[in-house]
């Protein structure tokens, strides 16, 4: 028996499968973890999506904000850019079932046994794992309501920001979901920006990585996170970052929970 959690897939499914082999993964008795992002850009989002539905109980997902990206198309808000590769999903017969299943994911999940948190892309510095799974639950409730095209509609307004509890309705959930599924720099105060996406270094000095910043609320908790690609491979009693590029022709990463080691496969038929 054994868990691990798996990097950005973006529909990377022969990759996936490639991985899965790697580990030996026996569905009947490990587990594993998503950090979301489980579908664009790459070949295969349908099968992708298909089969981690499929795996029920044994996989845990969060959503990423490429996974909001689809529901938001779905539901008609959003529109297709010329990258995308959600139109099988959207033609699919079953699109419906695997649409409500996908937002019924939680943007976090915690295991207090195992000992991790996992988000898509970060936190605020000031939530506290308490907190964070409060303002986690805010955004899942109207994913699953019949007001979710209301706030898909304001989801999308690339701009900075901050968090403070006393934010309120759309603004509020646009924040929140910021923090959790497109966050990577953050200023010393935890103001994001959602402009800077390369690595550590391109950044203005005074903006951080969100897990860098000094006096971090979850800085005791080990946080499991996808979401930034040119990031590099960062592995410390902090934070494990899991997305290495399969999609740019990097490597499909798993990171074994129970006793920490890494499996990584090679992606070289992306590289351009
Ligand atoms: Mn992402």
């Amino acid at each position: 028996m054994a868990t691990w959690a798996i990097g950005d897939i973006q529909g990377c499914f022969d990759e996936l499968q490639q991985l899965l082999r790697a580990i030996e993964f026996d569905p009947a008795h490990d587990c594993l973890w998503f950090v979301g992002d489980l579908v664009n850009r790459g070949p295969k989002s349908l099968e992708t999506l298909r089969f981690i539905r499929d795996l029920a109980d044994t996989a845990t997902v969060v959503l990423g904000n490429h996974d909001f990206h689809l529901l938001a198309v779905a539901a008609g808000v959003g529109r297709l850019h010329k990258k995308d590769t959600l139109q099988p999903i959207l033609d699919a017969p079953d699109r419906e079932e695997l649409l409500d299943w996908l937002r019924f994911r939680p943007l976090m999940h915690y295991h207090a046994d195992l000992g991790y948190a996992m988000v898509h892309a970060g936190l605020a510095p000031t939530w506290d794992l308490h907190a964070a799974l409060g303002y986690a639950a805010e955004v899942e409730s109207v994913l699953r309501s019949d007001n979710a095209s209301e706030f898909y509609q304001v989801m999308y307004s690339e701009v900075d920001d901050c968090w403070s509890d006393t934010l309120t309705g759309n603004h509020r959930l646009r924040v929140i979901t910021d923090y959790f599924a497109r966050v990577r720099f953050c200023l010393p105060d935890g103001c994001y920006s959602v402009q800077f996406k390369g690595p550590p270094g391109g950044q203005p000095v005074e903006y951080l990585p969100w897990f860098d910043l000094p006096q971090r609320a979850t800085a005791g908790l080990p946080i499991i996170f996808g979401h930034w690609s040119s990031l590099g491979v960062v592995d410390n009693s902090s934070v494990v970052a899991l997305d290495t590029g399969c999609l740019w022709g990097r490597q499909l990463s798993a990171f074994c929970l129970d006793e920490p080691c890494w499996v990584r496969i090679q992606c070289p038929q992306y590289a351009k």
